[in-house]
């Protein structure tokens, strides 16, 4: 294909210039307009059975480069704009990026489905149109502060189906929109589709900040991810969110099945529907209610939908599995009241074991329950994860459905994380094992070749350094701050939760502050950077941020400290961001009590860009150290069994570790008169009778262990060539974190795709 004739002929038509004379926007369009013609006109890759990924997020992060490497036109397009004078990254610059999820399981889905286009598997997502996003968030005074994140613009990459589905509300009927976002596979000449469910009027943004009329159903159900739920408005509107997803994607599976020419009672044989964490647990009773309206009986149905759901959980944290109070259904879908019902007293006729209740005697709903019941696939997303949910969270169901659990280790795709975002690795590995990578991770391992070779090291340390100033270069830009390239950089981004611990690594900078105070430097000036949102009403992580914020005022306006440590919390985290921060990564910080983070994903992005990590022994973590050996890795802290262990006995007390004489003065800082000058008196105070008096996610219980740790990585950084020969070891065997080899083993284990 031409693409510079191509190109030129879309200015041209468009605008009436040549492409010398465009502008960046100009082109961005232009690019768009060629890349959804392209990718439109790929059909769907063909298989006996569809998967229907049903997600209430997907992440996706701007499109134009990943569609363009999928189409392979990436370097084509790349010469024609520097040929013309321009930039493909000024004109990625132009791009918005869509605000369709919150964090790792949002990201996940969208690594998913580029990795089951590029795979040539016939799968779809299903999920929801959020017209403000999760929210934009802005750091202002030292606090955050939210406001609408309006992604969505006049022409992008949104395709109108003019398909529509009636939702049939207690409320009265509503009616669901689809429209689509192309995934073309990379390599393939195949597409599959990201399927959105919007309303037919939505509302326009809130004057100020998030609140809105939670109530007005009919034009604010698509208006933002996850509304405040500190509210019965709130709760309720996620549930209308949650029903409308799940009937218009039922309608839509038997839409298409109908299309295809198969009856409703061969439905499990050509179609698979993983249901990604709860919140699309109600396409279990829909679909059944559906199969009953077409004339199935019961016990049909029920066969039909137990052997085409699959279910994958993300957490233990018991406030995040989804319990909902019957009247709530009762009022947003009655219909389902008695299928649920149904699936209920079937399920207790076969397990009365009340902790397998779908309905519990308070009259609510367990949305995990029904889907072990009513799935036939559960899976958790590490290793250690599954292990859990075997022996502890859900045990009674292991014990009675062995047959149906299963583990599947997350994985990221390195097109977009690693192709697209790191460039110059990209090329350096072409050099070292060849361009198939791309397409087969596994031959990242052709890295270790070079283990012993000086100038592939050189090289992993030249290309880092050169990523470093990029990054200080959009940190300058964006939030005016200078950045020491020369400094380690140390980074954590993640969303702000209490169990991922971003407080303990507050305590280790205010360590640090203290030491450099009292004379005593660190061996290399260190840069700790945070990125990470939080939850609106999510008050505690809203002090984390806040004593974030005073650390890095508090030393930006220290002469003796500043040369040496400098904090900076980045605004408004997100996919874009990352894409800026996980090639300039030296140390990833992966610190959350062992036991309560399923996998994590950032922590693969991270090893495959020649980060090190520091990192308790949780999630995905294990597999990693397993995968690079413990001189690659810096793993401190508790075990899980040991957690575990703790919460079951009542046995951790945080007074005991706070009156340690090392922690201390750490904890108590955060209320010092310094502290107390720059920030909010009532926020630092609150935090700091938390972590004193409780710290339910035991960030004392680790903390020394974890300033010796990383005390000791910034000590190793000094010898150049062996920290390099970690990066290598860590990017060398990031293969198996490939979403890639993910999505190969649920089509293998669970989907039967083709
Ligand atoms: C719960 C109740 C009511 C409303 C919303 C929710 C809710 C919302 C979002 C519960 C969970 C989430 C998001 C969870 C999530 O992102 N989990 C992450 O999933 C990743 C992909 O598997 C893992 O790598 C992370 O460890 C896990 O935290």
């Amino acid at each position: 294909m031409d693409i510079k004739n191509k190109l030129s002929g879309i200015v041209k038509q468009r605008y009436a210039k040549t492409l010398e004379r465009c502008d960046s926007r100009e082109l961005y369009y232009a690019l768009l307009q060629m890349t959804q013609e392209l990718s439109t006109a790929r059909p769907a890759p063909q298989g006996s059975r569809k998967l229907y990924y049903f997600s209430a997020e997907f992440l996706v992060g701007k499109l134009l480069s990943n569609n363009l490497l999928a189409l392979g036109v990436y370097q084509d397009v790349e010469q024609v704009l520097r040929e013309s004078g321009h930039s493909l990254s000024a004109v990625e610059e132009v791009e918005p990026e869509p605000s369709l999820g919150n964090g790792g399981l949002g990201r996940l889905a969208a690594c998913f489905l580029d990795s089951i286009a590029a795979l040539d598997l016939p799968g779809d997502g299903v999920g929801l149109n959020y017209h403000y996003g999760l929210f934009h968030q802005c750091l202002k005074e030292g606090y955050q502060t939210e406001m609408p994140d309006p992604w969505m613009e006049e022409e992008g990459w949104l395709i109108p189906t003019g398909v529509t589905f009636e939702v049939p509300f207690g409320s009265g009927v509503q009616k669901a929109v689809m429209w689509d976002i192309a995934v073309p596979g990379a390599n393939t000449a195949s597409a599959n589709r990201l399927h959105l469910f919007d309303v037919e009027k939505p509302a326009a943004a809130p004057e100020q900040g998030i609140d809105f009329d939670k109530t007005d159903i009919a034009h604010c159900l698509t208006s933002f991810l996850y509304p405040d739920d500190s509210d019965e408005a709130g709760r309720l509107l996620r549930v209308y969110q949650q029903y409308f997803m799940v009937s218009a994607g039922a309608q839509l599976i038997l839409k298409e099945l109908d299309e295809r020419g198969v009856d409703p009672r061969h439905l499990c044989e050509h179609v698979a529907i993983q249901i990604n964490d709860t919140h699309p647990s109600m396409v279990i009773p829909e679909l059944t209610r559906l199969l009953l309206e077409r004339g199935l009986s019961m016990n049909e149905a029920l066969h039909q939908v137990a052997h085409a759901c699959a279910y994958t959980n993300h957490t233990i944290l018991a406030e995040a599995l989804e319990k909902w109070p019957m009247s709530f259904i009762q009022k947003v879908a009655p219909q389902l009241v008695p299928i649920i019902r149904e699936l209920d007293r079937r399920a207790k006729q076969v397990f009365p074991d009340p902790r397998m209740a779908i309905i519990d005697n308070n009259d609510v709903v367990h949305m995990a329950h029904m889907d072990i019941h009513y799935g036939y696939s559960v899976n958790g997303v590490a290793t250690l994860h599954t292990d859990i949910l075997r022996k502890t969270e859900l045990r009674a169901f292991a014990d009675v459905y062995p047959e149906k659990f299963n583990n599947k280790t997350n994985g990221v795709t390195y097109r977009r994380w690693l192709e697209v975002c790191n460039p110059k690795l990209a090329a350096l590995l072409d050099q070292c094992v060849g361009k198939q990578w791309r397409t087969d991770a596994s031959r990242f391992n052709g890295l270790m070749n070079y283990w012993g070779d000086g100038q592939v090291l050189r090289d992993l340390l030249d290309i880092k350094f050169e990523n470093k100033l990029e990054l200080c270069r959009v940190i300058k830009e964006r939030q005016g701050v200078e950045v020491d390239p020369e400094s380690i950089f140390d980074i954590q981004i993640k969303r702000l939760h209490e169990y991922k611990r971003q407080q303990m690594n507050a305590l280790y900078v205010i360590r640090k502050y203290l030491e450099i105070k009292g004379g005593h430097l660190p061996p290399r000036p260190i840069t700790v950077i945070f990125g990470a949102k939080a939850a609106p009403a999510y008050v505690m992580a809203k002090h984390i941020i806040h004593l974030i914020i005073c650390l890095s005022k508090l030393i930006e306006a220290d002469p003796q400290v500043r040369p040496w440590l400098r904090v900076v919390m980045l605004e408004n985290y997100n996919v874009s961001w990352a894409e800026k921060l996980i090639p300039a990564c030296e140390l990833s910080e992966q610190i959350s009590l062992a036991s309560k983070e399923a996998s994590g994903t950032g922590n693969m992005k991270f090893m495959a860009n020649g980060a090190v990590t520091l990192g308790t022994m949780d999630g995905a973590n294990v597999e990693i150290a397993q995968h690079v050996g413990a001189h690659n890795i810096y793993t401190f802290g508790a075990s899980s069994d040991h957690v575990i262990h703790l919460y079951a006995s009542h046995s951790y007390h945080s007074w005991h570790f706070y009156e340690r004489p090392a922690i201390k003065p750490l904890v108590d800082f955060i209320v010092s008169p310094q502290m107390l000058a720059i920030g909010q008196e009532s926020s630092l105070r609150a935090l700091h009778e938390d972590i004193r008096g409780k710290d339910w996610f035991m960030a004392l219980l680790d903390l020394e262990d974890y300033i010796a740790t990383r005390d000791q990585a910034m000590l190793d950084y000094g010898n150049r060539s062996a920290w390099a020969q970690k990066m290598l070891v860590n990017i060398a065997n990031s293969g198996f974190f490939s979403s890639d080899r993910t999505i190969a083993e649920y089509n293998q284990d669970i989907w039967h795709l083709k």
